[in-house]
């Protein structure tokens, strides 16, 4: 059912510092804003060849281009004469937006509703600092904090409608899998094997955690998409440099590397597996709506908040759990995270492989149960217009 709000216009801004987080978020949110919202939107990304690696009908050369109802700009230095603000301006993860852009936001008659779209972290915190508001010093202009989280006085989690349902539709017949994989160009995979997805940054422990997975009993296959842990992967198993489409054969463990996907088919690769590595916002997040065992490589912060935001997560997630298998999850995220001693921590965590299978598919229902985040951005915002 599409939201009672009217078609309003946005600018969402995603500047890309590194990676695929920025821009992952950004496109997934304009889509289902644009799809099930009907909002009209603009979204700004200065950095369109990483925006192409995850959406490669988009071309890293054009200024203006629209793509699935919505108008990509590339955001330059030099913004277009007509950019005129929408109703809404979102910008990401705290990106500055474009002095010209914010004179001419002041300069409206109704100055668009503003918003920031934090990172999401499962810390109790930003339940007070959700829907808090900063006025821009200069302009004056408000400027709303929307901080997206894992319980009801936070922003929710972007999911699409109906993609809970549609993944464990997709699951109940094995046939997809297979087609799914031999759709990726992989030969027929050992019935007996245990599935794995590694997305990752670089981690020193990858190559113990290969060469025990390789020492049996119980067959692994690896699916790598192609990225920053590969030099890992290779110097663990004592091979050349690895790329996308090679494949390897180490005792019981089978790797294939994949090409780097668009962002449904990284979905489908998620729902295929028995346990996936992950890593940064969006990937977590579309793990746990995959409702399988999930390892988190979080993206390392300086000061070392990463920990916190660890800790914070796995202790929401694993609420209500044995107690046996909360230690087994926050292990193995331990030793992952901080590149050391994997393997007794691996075969902890697969040990309680079945628990934590019968938690991660429960968990996605609860945490929607509020409505995922465009829906509360669109409550936001209809309360926010009806105070003005
Ligand atoms: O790329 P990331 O490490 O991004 C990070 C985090 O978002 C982090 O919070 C942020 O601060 C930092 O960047 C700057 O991980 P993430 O968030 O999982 O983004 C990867 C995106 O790429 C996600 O949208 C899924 C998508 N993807 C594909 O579309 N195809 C693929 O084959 C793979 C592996 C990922």
């Amino acid at each position: 059912m599409p939201s009672t709000t009217p078609a309003l216009s946005w600018d969402i801004f995603c500047n890309v510092i590194d990676n695929y987080g920025d821009i992952g978020v950004t496109w997934r949110l304009a889509r289902q804003l644009c799809q099930e919202h009907g909002q009209r939107v603009r979204l700004w990304v200065d950095d369109l060849r990483s925006f192409s690696r995850l959406c490669p009908d988009i071309s890293p050369n054009l200024a203006r281009q629209d793509h699935r109802g919505i108008e990509v700009l590339h955001w330059t230095t030099e913004l277009p004469a007509d950019a005129l603000p929408g109703d809404v301006v979102l910008d990401a993860f705290g990106c500055t937006l474009p002095e010209p852009f914010l004179t001419a936001m002041a300069r409206c008659r109704r100055p668009p509703l503003w918003l920031n779209l934090e990172y999401l972290t499962a810390e109790e915190w930003i339940e007070c600092c959700h829907g808090m508001v900063s006025p821009h010093p200069k302009y004056g202009i408000n400027r709303y904090f929307f901080f997206p989280g894992f319980t009801a006085r936070t922003g929710g989690i972007i999911a699409e409608r109906d993609i809970v349902t549609q993944a464990r539709q997709w699951q109940q017949d094995p046939n997809n899998r297979d087609l799914f994989l031999q759709s990726l160009g992989l030969p027929p995979l050992d019935p007996d094997a245990l599935i794995v997805s590694l997305f990752a940054y670089e981690n020193a422990a990858i190559g113990e955690l290969m060469r025990f997975w390789a020492s049996g009993p119980q067959p692994v296959t690896c699916l790598v998409p192609e990225g920053r842990i590969l030099s890992d992967i290779a110097a663990g198993l004592a091979r050349g440099p690895l790329a996308a489409g090679d494949h390897a054969q180490a005792g019981a463990l089978t790797l294939h590397v994949l090409p780097f996907s668009d962002q449904d088919t990284y979905d489908r690769l998620l729902w295929s597996c028995d346990v996936n590595f992950v890593r940064g916002e969006d990937s977590f997040m579309r793990a746990q709506l995959a409702g399988k065992p999930m390892i988190w490589h979080i993206y390392p912060q300086e000061d070392a908040a990463h920990w916190v935001k660890l800790d914070a997560f796995c202790t929401r997630y694993l609420q209500g759990v044995a107690p046996e298998v909360q230690q087994a999850m926050l292990a193995l995220n331990h030793a992952w995270n901080h590149c050391q001693a994997i393997v007794p921590a691996w075969r902890q965590f697969i040990a309680k492989r079945l628990e934590l299978t019968v938690h991660a598919t429960e968990w996605p229902r609860a945490l929607l149960a509020g409505g995922d985040l465009a829906t509360r951005l669109m409550r936001f915002i209809a309360a926010k217009r009806d105070e003005a």
